[in-house]
Parts: structure tokens; sequence; C-alpha cells
């Protein structure tokens, strides 16, 4: 250390930090950031740790100043010589700032040669405009034509720049559009500058699991609408016709995935001009009112606000950990170790499972516990630094969790930020906007996830675990405390339990037994903990549905219930978890039959005549829509093993898969695919349907409400024995 000191291009000093362990430690600092790599590898060689010593500069810069997703800008400025729109500062000072603005988007997208390996069209949308720039020899109507490729290139270039977006949107813009217009602009010496200061677009792929790609281009932001679709809503598949459809109630003009959707689109070209531009200038159009009309602009900004993550990272929790983390624990005067890389995720235990009832049940309530993770985090004071404290001072009154994990009682930093994200959540609900609720749910329930992950510098499974751990000792009281009232569960999942209701009080309504009961339970609880643990609890019960009826089945083959899995009755409609009928695999006469079953039982009426109806429905061939399976066939399964599975098989016949995922039906000649705008394949084995399918999910039900499959088709008994 005394000769680092020595040396002109290092400055140390100590100036009292310490590390997690309490241990005083000297801030190394070359005056080149560069050589920061091979000072850290001299130290370690030399048998001295180093804390944070693998920081990107970026974002040491950030975590330094606590900047998030707003700042700003205190100096001097010049007007840009490249643009008197731009003021340019040098070395000015930032200072973190609640921004919000109203950015300008531009959704974009291009047409193609089959192999890409020329651009023909690009559609514009936003900014106020809808413009289409074609290559042709000869004026189309309602698009700006250009003699050849690169005057193509750089009307796009000007274009960009004379809108001026803050961000450019497309459905796999960065991957496809933008990698194709890089590539040929490169072949023809065009220079792509997209920016709002010269450059070429930049790419880059996240190391980490996502390995989402993203786009550099100066002074503007790059979505993909695909991404933010993805993370906010579930469908079937992620296609822009697709999600158009499921959105906006309409598709693509051609959908890329018909067979011939390529050759079209180049007859268009051809033939009909004018109809490839409308098609061209569609397809701009639906990406930006997907987004615009599902608010998923606004979430992604809204999420950089909270994780102070850029606009297209918001998904990348461990780096958001960091830089929610680290300026807290600066201040404290802690730094944080290095990510170490010889270890491993850890095994986490999950929540716990309450032995199901099965059966069907009447008057059921459901509790969850809100947002439970945080909210312990918050009670219990669960934090990579509280922990640390406890430990250098194992005489002292600490929190202990049930793995035996001790936490200081104060002075913890994920509480504070928990707390934010949990009022922002809030906030969200009561404005009713269900993508942001569940979006910070899910951010904040990643930061109890990456503490379990090997490539988080806070990684410590004793922390994970004692959050689970507290869950687990959770969901047990909550049921103590429901069977010391009086009533029984029936089921529960890591914060959530199903009440059978007792009813009988005259004049009090299910829903007011269930509420007087919650109020109760989470009296109980809070209690439990306070004098427990001496601390204040967080926890908040809500109850999330009275369900008037309940199902619960069994496991195939067993007695016992099976886990994640329930239909319910409520408010006159149908809830389903977890069973065939909500899952994308099944067949959609799996649905049908289930969900027409449940909604008889659930009104008191017989099920058997229809299941008899469906069943001679499917055998008629009227039905043969809904015998469509669908599964993902997972990267390289295509190649391998000759027995495989059916899904497997199809997608083999298909000659491999579109988007990843195969649809097929079983035929007496085994599966055979089924092709997007192609007829179904002939000779559908509709006898596996009956038997493979609607059997299986009517008898999961009749075990509970009385009656067979057998006898609701009219098979003959004997039959059915042998
Ligand atoms: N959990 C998780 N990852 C998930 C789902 C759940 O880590 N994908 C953990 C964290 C949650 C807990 O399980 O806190 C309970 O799950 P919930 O779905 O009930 O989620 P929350 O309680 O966090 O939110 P809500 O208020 O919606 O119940
Ligand atoms: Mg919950
Ligand atoms: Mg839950």
């Amino acid at each position: 250390m005394d000769r680092l000191r020595e040396e002109a291009a290092i400055t140390v000093e100590v100036d009292g930090r310490r590390d997690l362990a309490g241990l005083p430690v000297a801030r190394v600092r070359p005056t080149d950031p560069g050589s920061l790599p091979r000072l850290r590898a001299r130290l370690e060689d030399a048998g001295i740790p180093t804390f944070e010593a693998d920081l990107r500069h970026a974002y040491r810069f950030l975590v330094e100043r606590g900047l998030r997703a707003g700042v700003e800008i205190e100096g001097r400025s010049v007007v840009s010589p490249d643009d008197p729109d731009l003021l340019v500062f040098r070395n000015p000072r930032l200072s973190p700032a609640d921004v919000r603005f109203e950015s300008r988007t531009l959704s974009l997208d291009i047409e193609t040669t089959p192999d890409a390996s020329e651009v023909f069209a690009i559609s514009l949308v936003g900014c106020g405009v809808e413009e289409v720039h074609l290559l042709s020899p000869v004026p189309v109507e309602g698009a700006v034509v250009h003699a050849d490729e690169r005057e193509l290139l750089r009307a796009l270039v000007l274009a960009v720049r004379r809108l001026d977006p803050d961000v450019i949107l497309g459905w796999n813009v960065v991957d496809f559009d933008l990698r194709v217009l890089a590539r040929r602009a490169a072949r023809l010496r065009v220079a792509l500058d997209l920016g709002r200061e010269p450059g070429a677009p930049r790419f880059e792929q996240d190391s980490g699991y996502t390995r989402s790609s993203r786009v550099e281009i100066p002074g503007r932001m790059v979505l993909d609408g695909i991404g933010l679709v993805r993370d906010a809503m579930r469908l079937p598949d992620y296609r822009l016709d697709t999600v158009a459809r499921a959105v906006l109630g309409r598709g693509k003009r051609i959908d890329a995935d018909v067979p011939d959707a390529s050759a079209e689109i180049q007859r268009l070209r051809r033939e009909d001009p004018r109809a490839l531009v409308a098609y061209n200038l569609e397809d701009a159009r639906l990406v930006g009112e997907i987004l615009a009309a599902e608010g998923l602009l606004d979430l992604a900004v809204e999420r950089s606000r909270l994780s102070g993550m850029q606009l297209d990272r918001v998904g990348a929790s461990i780096a958001s950990f960091d830089l929610l983390y680290l300026p807290e624990l600066h201040r404290r005067g802690v730094v944080a170790p290095n990510v170490r890389a010889d270890r491993t995720d850890a095994v986490v235990q999950g929540g716990a499972v309450l032995e199901p009832r099965p059966g069907l049940f009447r008057d059921v309530a459901v509790y969850d516990f809100k947002s439970l993770y945080p909210s312990l985090i918050r009670t219990f004071q669960l934090d990579p630094l509280a922990h640390a404290r406890a430990a250098a001072s194992p005489g002292t009154d600490a929190i202990e969790a049930p793995n035996g994990a001790r936490f200081a009682r104060e002075g913890g930093i994920l509480p504070g930020i928990v707390e934010h994200f949990l009022a922002s959540r809030d906030a969200a609900r009561s404005r009713g906007d269900r993508h942001a609720d569940q979006a910070i749910k899910i951010m904040m329930n990643a930061m109890f996830g990456v503490l379990g992950a090997a490539a988080c510098r806070f990684f410590d499974p004793e922390i994970a675990n004692a959050i689970t751990g507290f869950g687990q000792q959770t969901l047990s009281w909550t049921r103590e405390a429901i069977e010391g009232c009086g009533y029984d569960v029936l089921y529960g999942d890591t914060d959530s339990v199903f009440v059978r209701l007792r009813g009988g009080e005259p004049g009090v309504g299910a829903t007011a037994e269930a509420e007087a009961l919650r109020v109760r339970v989470e009296q109980a609880i809070v209690e439990r903990i306070r004098s427990g643990f001496g601390v204040e609890p967080r926890l908040v019960l809500e109850l999330e549905h009275v369900l008037a009826r309940f199902f619960l089945p069994r496991v195939r083959g067993g007695a016992g219930g099976s886990k994640k899995r329930y239909a319910g009755w409520v408010d006159g409609r149908l809830l389903v978890v977890g069973l065939e009928s909500v899952r994308r695999d099944w067949p959609a006469v799996a649905r049908r039959l289930q969900e027409g079953m449940l909604e008889r039982i659930f009104t008191d009426r017989d099920p058997a005549p229809f299941v008899g109806e469906v069943v001679a429905r499917v055998r008629a061939g009227e039905l043969d829509d809904e015998l469509v399976y669908a599964k993902r066939v997972r990267k390289g399964s295509l190649d391998g093993y000759a027995s495989a599975p059916p899904h497997v098989q199809a997608a083999r016949k298909a000659g491999g898969t579109r988007g990843g995922v195969v649809r097929w039906v079983v035929t007496r000649s085994g599966p055979e695919p089924v092709l997007p705008g192609r007829p179904l394949p002939e000779r559908i084995d509709r006898e596996h349907y009956v038997t493979r399918v609607l059997e299986p999910v009517a008898d999961a039900i009749f075990a509970e409400s009385g009656g067979s499959f057998g006898e609701a088709i009219g098979r003959p008994k004997q039959l059915a024995l042998l």
C-alpha cells in the first residue's frame, strides 16, 4: 500500500470508510480509469482484497452522485456546432432531479428482400407524421420515392434527425430493423447517424441471463415493443399480429407467419406498391398504438424512475439493485464487496404450501398478504447491512430469523427502498393502473431474488432464506390464527389461504363474515410479531375473493389435493387457476369442457348432459379447430434423439417452428403440424381427444361432484371395467 502511495498516477485516501464487516478500507484511485483492472489484479496478487473494483465507470459516476433516471445539469453551455437546437455542456455539475416529461416517440419499420440483402421500404410513424420511404423508379402515391438504396438510407437519417424523437420504437427493432439498416449502411458507405450527435448505432447484448440486446444511438432511446409487452402481458406468443389482435382487435395486413407472407410482400412490391406502402405504414402504426393502448411506455418510464435504470434496461435487476443500494451504503460510510466469480446461484427455500383438502365447497374466503416479502423486509430489517452489523456485534440484541440469520434492529437500507416502492405501488393501484401495479410488484420481488443470484455483489443465501423463512412462519401463524377462530383452512400457498366460512349467523353475509375474520387474523399476527420480536409489523392481509363456490381437484391417482390448481365462482364469474383450461399447451376443447362443467356445477345444474354433448360434437368433427395443441420447442431439441415427444415430432415434420412455438393435432398417423393459413391436417384422431383429453378432465371434476365420464357419454358399464 505504501508503495502505491509513491506512484504518481495513483491516489490513496483513508477517509474512515469501512467494509460490511466493519474493517477500515483505503480508497485507491488511478488517474487513468482504464488502468483500474490492472491495479485491482496487482492488489489481489499481493493478497489485498478489493471492494467495488468491478463497478462500471458510468455506474460508479451515477452511484457517487446518487443520480437516477432524471438529472439536473448546471454549468456553462455553448450551442452545438452540429445542431443549433443542442446545447453542449463541458464537465457540468449533475445532480439528481425528479423529472417528468412527455417523450417524443417515433415508430420505425422496414421491408426487405427475403434474405434481408436489400431494404426497400421504411415507414416512420410518430412525432406528428406518418411517412413511408420507398425504393422505386416511379412515383407511388402515399410514399416518398428514392432511386437507390443509398438515397433511401440517407432519407431515413435526415427524417429521424428532422423529427428528433426521444424514443425510437419498433417490433424486434433492435435485432432486425436496426441491425439490417446498420449492415446495409456500412455496405453502402452511408453514415447511419440517427442520433443527436454523429455516431453509428452501437449494439450490445446484456451479459445477464436475459441476453436481451440493446442498441445505443446518441441522445435517443430505442425500445423494443416485444420486450415491453412481454414484461407486462401474458399472451400465447409475441408476434406483432397476435399482440395487435389481443390489444387493438385488429391484426397485421399480412400475417408474417403465413407461409407465403414474404412472397406476398415481394409480389406487392412488383405489382401493387401502394398496397405495400399501406402495409408497411400499418406495421409501424400498430406498434405505437399497442404501447399507447396499454400505457407501456409510461410504465417503462415509471420503472426507470423507481430503479434509476435507463429506459432500455429497466428489467436488469442486479444492476438496478446496485444503483439503489450503493448510494445509501456509501452515505453510511460503507463499501460493498466485489462480485465473486467462484460461486453459483443459491438454492433458496420457497414458500410453504399447506396440504390441500380436495372437494367442492360453498362460501370460501381467499386471503393473501399484500406484498409479502417486501413487507417482511420492512418488518424485520432483512437487509445486507443489517445482517453484517449483527454479525459484527454478536452480543447485541438482534432480530433472529427462523433460519438463524441475525439482523441489527436499525440502520437497514432495503426497508427504506422497499417503502418507496410500496408507496408507488399503492399509487398505481389507486389510479387503477394494473400494469404498473404488477410491474412494481415484480421489481420488488426481484430485489429478494437477486440476493440468491451469484452475479449480485450482495449475494447472500442466508438473507434470502431468512425472507422465505419468515414467509413460511407467517403462513403457519396465519393458519393457526384462523383455526384459533374456529375456521377450517382448505388450502394455502406461500402467503395465501383458502378458508371455509361458516355462515349461519343471521343477517351476516359471507363477505362481512370474511372481513371480520380478516381483521381478527391480521390482528393476531400483528400481536404475535410485536411480542415475539419487538418490532412494528408491516403486514397487511387482504381479502382477495369471497368465492360462492370452490373446487379443489384431487392429485391424479392420489387422495391428496393438487397444489396451485383450483377454481371458484365469484360474482357470477368463473375463476380458474392452474387447471388444464388455463394452460396454453392444452387444446381449447379441454377448456370448453372444464369451464362448462364447472359453470354448471357452480350453478347447481347437472354437468353430465353437457359432457355428452361436447363428446358428440368432437366425434362429429364440429370442434376440430379446438383440438390443436401448442407448445414451445426448446432450442436444440429438433436435432437429437429419434423417438421424440409429440411436439418435437410435429416441429420436425413442419421443418422447424416460427417463434419457437409449434402447433399440432394428433392424427391417425401421429402428430401433424398445423400451419397458419393452411387447412387442418386430415384424419384427425378424434378418439384420442375423447379418451386422453376429455375423459381425464371430466373425471377430475366428477370425482368431487359425483358421476363419471363413462356414465355421461352412455358408455356401457362392463366396457369401462375391461
Ligand atoms: N414470489 C416471488 N416470485 C414470484 C411470485 C411470488 O418471489 N413470481 C414471492 C414473493 C411474494 C410472495 O412470493 O411476496 C407472495 O406472492 P404473491 O403473488 O402473493 O406476491 P406479493 O405478496 O408480493 O404481492 P400481492 O400484493 O400481489 O399479493
Ligand atoms: Mg401476496
Ligand atoms: Mg400470494
